[in-house]
Formats: C-alpha cells, sequence, structure tokens
C-alpha cells in the first residue's frame, strides 16, 4: 500500500453543529493522521473555483451556497492509500445510500448537506490540497 494524502473539507453543515472533533476522531480512529489543518470561510469565488467541474451541474449555484453558509474545515489526510480510504469512512454522497458508521451516514443532513468533502484521485487530491496549502504548511 501506498502512502497518500487527500483533501478532506469538513462543510458548514458539520461546523455549525460542533462535529469537527467527531468527524476527526473518525479519520484517526481508521488510522488517516491529519497532517494540516485550517478553519476558513470560503468566498463566493473560491467555493466556485474549487467545484468548478461541477459547474454544469443543476445544483451548482445552490452548492456554492451552500459551501459559503458558515465557517469549513479544510484539512490534509495522509495514511496508506488515504484517498479511497477516506472515501470509505466518508461514505456515499447521499446520506441515505452510506453504509453504517460512516460520516455521512452518522452525520449528513441531506445529498447537498452531507457534512465532508474527500478528493476522488490522487491527481485531483494532489490539485485540491495545493488550492488550500503550501508544502510548508503541511507537517507529517
Ligand atoms: P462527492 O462529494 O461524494 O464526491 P460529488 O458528485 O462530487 O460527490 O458532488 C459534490 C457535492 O455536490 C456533494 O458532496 C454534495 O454536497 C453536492 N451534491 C451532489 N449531488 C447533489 C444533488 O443531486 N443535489 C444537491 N447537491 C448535490
Ligand atoms: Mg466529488
Amino acid at each position: 500500500m501506498a502512502k497518500e494524502r487527500t483533501l478532506s473539507i469538513i462543510k458548514p453543515d458539520a461546523t455549525r453543529r460542533n462535529l469537527t472533533g467527531k468527524i476527526n476522531a473518525k479519520f484517526e480512529e481508521q488510522g488517516l493522521r491529519i497532517v494540516a489543518q485550517k478553519r476558513l470561510q470560503l468566498s463566493e469565488v473560491q467555493a466556485g473555483k474549487f467545484y468548478e467541474v461541477h459547474k454544469e451541474r443543476p445544483f451548482y449555484g445552490e452548492l456554492v451556497s451552500f459551501m459559503i453558509s458558515g465557517p469549513v474545515v479544510v484539512q490534509v489526510l495522509e495514511g496508506d492509500d488515504a484517498v479511497a480510504a477516506n472515501r470509505k469512512i466518508m461514505g456515499a454522497t447521499n446520506p441515505a445510500n452510506a453504509e453504517a458508521g460512516t460520516i455521512r451516514k452518522e452525520f449528513a443532513e441531506s445529498i447537498e448537506a452531507n457534512s465532508v468533502h474527500g478528493s476522488d484521485s490522487l491527481e485531483n487530491a494532489k490539485n485540491e490540497i495545493s488550492f488550500f496549502f503550501s508544502e510548508t504548511e503541511i507537517v507529517g
């Protein structure tokens, strides 16, 4: 197994309900290490740019509004196969389809307000990490 890094975002629905610690415990208990973390209020421009791949999807405007509706916690997670490992810990996009014990099953409010973002490939992880962090802010 290869050691990887992936980008995670704790979304506004979760920060609003004070769930940062409970979500971080899921990562740590399942072998991922939080090697960078900061709490931010995203601007509309930043959120729009981050989710640019979804620009043509009908929910794009609402997704951007949701992502700026409160603070987020952006973080870099490190571990064996971290990209796939994190997707497993997160659970399916729609909490109704997420497996028991996953973050989205336990905490998500809806398909949109689903508590966490996680990179979906190693290449996207690299781009998403550099969107938020410089190399010196990541300490493994
Ligand atoms: P992912 O977060 O599981 O990778 P994506 O398909 O990349 O899911 O969608 C990005 C985000 O857009 C989701 O996490 C969710 O917040 C939102 N989203 C996805 N599908 C829908 C939808 O059908 N309605 C509203 N929001 C959606
Ligand atoms: Mg995605």
